[in-house]
């Protein structure tokens, strides 16, 4: 076999480099984390919300009557933090035979999500009886199911900060009858 090279005699296009744009990363923060805090609750629930209702609010202004003595006390968290700032409490009343899909966005602070049955008017504290107790204090996001049997049932929801963090936060109720 006979290999034979065979110069080309021509020049190769110079290669021009391109420009590269330097990448630069854009962080853009979810508009609701400048949301002002709110105005501090008559009493300590801040407001109702309702099956399909969405309320976008702010811990900051809330009262801060619950914390980790209280979740402990009523078995409502199985971990434990802080939870010394400020909450958001919004009255929950459920039907008989209704799932209730409750769902936080904490898009700015890490917010928590909690529900305490309680019948009577106002909140309870470390001395009354709470018969039964929900929480979601994984980080960020938050989201349980409550679920009535035969009768109605009303529910505190808070939305509460590990380690008095405070920020805007997104709570929706989407509900269907069993
Ligand atoms: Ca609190
Ligand atoms: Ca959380």
């Amino acid at each position: 076999m006979i290999l034979s090279w065979v110069a080309c005699d021509f020049e190769l296009p110079e290669v021009v480099e391109p420009e590269v744009e330097p990448v630069v990363a854009i962080v853009q923060e979810d508009p609701r984390c400048s949301r002002s805090p709110g105005d501090a609750p008559e009493g300590c629930v801040s407001g109702v919300i309702r099956c399909g209702e969405v309320v976008d609010g702010h811990t900051g202004g809330g009262l801060a009557r619950w914390s980790n003595d209280f979740y402990r006390e009523k078995f409502c968290a199985p971990i434990h933090h802080d939870w010394d700032g400020p909450e958001r409490v919004y009255r929950f009343e459920m039907e008989p035979m209704l799932v209730a899909n409750v769902e936080l966005e904490s898009p700015c602070e890490d917010l928590d999500l909690f529900a305490a049955s309680w019948p009577h008017e106002g909140c309870p504290d470390l001395e009354h009886s709470v018969t039964a107790c929900e929480s979601d204090v994984l980080d960020g996001d938050g989201a349980f199911r409550l679920v009535t049997q035969d009768n109605p049932q009303t529910w505190l929801i808070a939305v509460d900060g590990k380690r008095s963090a405070q920020g805007a936060f997104t709570l929706s109720v989407e509900c269907q009858h069993r």
